[in-house]
């Protein structure tokens, strides 16, 4: 197999995942050390950046929920929006900015979609903070 696939299955995630199996994992995942988001940041893990710089880097979600799924995530682990603190402000900025700029350059003129997902209840799974971008197709409201 792949070795990406056996990656992935080495960090508990199998390709097909449905939306229930999301909000288990959710209920489970726990802030605080090290996260998988971490090791592709350090290059333990390969992963190729559709965009990166001194703040942040992007990268493709590997288990997208549109035709475009992307994840702009900052170098420095935070680990949820609401564990950012004030002096975060122009980092958080800085995320939208490249989300923008990114949306700009792979063509998404007919809209997209930001996510941050916080907490059990926000069905976050990995503690680190990252910023969803989604589009291609005609997105669905309200979320579920
Ligand atoms: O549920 P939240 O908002 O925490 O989003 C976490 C996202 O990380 C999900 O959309 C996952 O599909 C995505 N994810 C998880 C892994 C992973 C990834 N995206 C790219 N590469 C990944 N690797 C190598 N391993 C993961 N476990």
């Amino acid at each position: 197999r792949p070795i990406k696939a056996l990656l992935y299955q080495a960090a508990g995630f199998t390709q097909g995942t449905k939306m229930a199996d999301e909000v288990a994992k959710a209920q489970v995942a726990k802030a605080g050390g090290d996260t998988i988001f971490g090791k592709i940041l350090r290059k333990e893990i390969p992963c190729s950046f559709i965009y990166e710089d001194d703040q942040c880097v992007a990268f493709n979600d590997v288990n997208p929920q549109a035709p475009t799924h992307f994840l702009v995530i900052p170098r420095k682990p935070i680990p949820q929006l609401s564990r950012s603190e004030d002096v975060d402000e122009q980092l958080l900025g800085h995320l939208l900015i490249v989300a923008r700029k990114l949306a700009k350059d792979l063509g998404l003129g007919n809209g997209f979609r930001l996510v941050v997902n916080d907490g059990p209840d926000g069905c976050q799974s990995v503690y680190h903070l990252h910023v969803h971008v989604l589009a291609g197709r005609q997105l669905g409201w309200p979320p579920g």
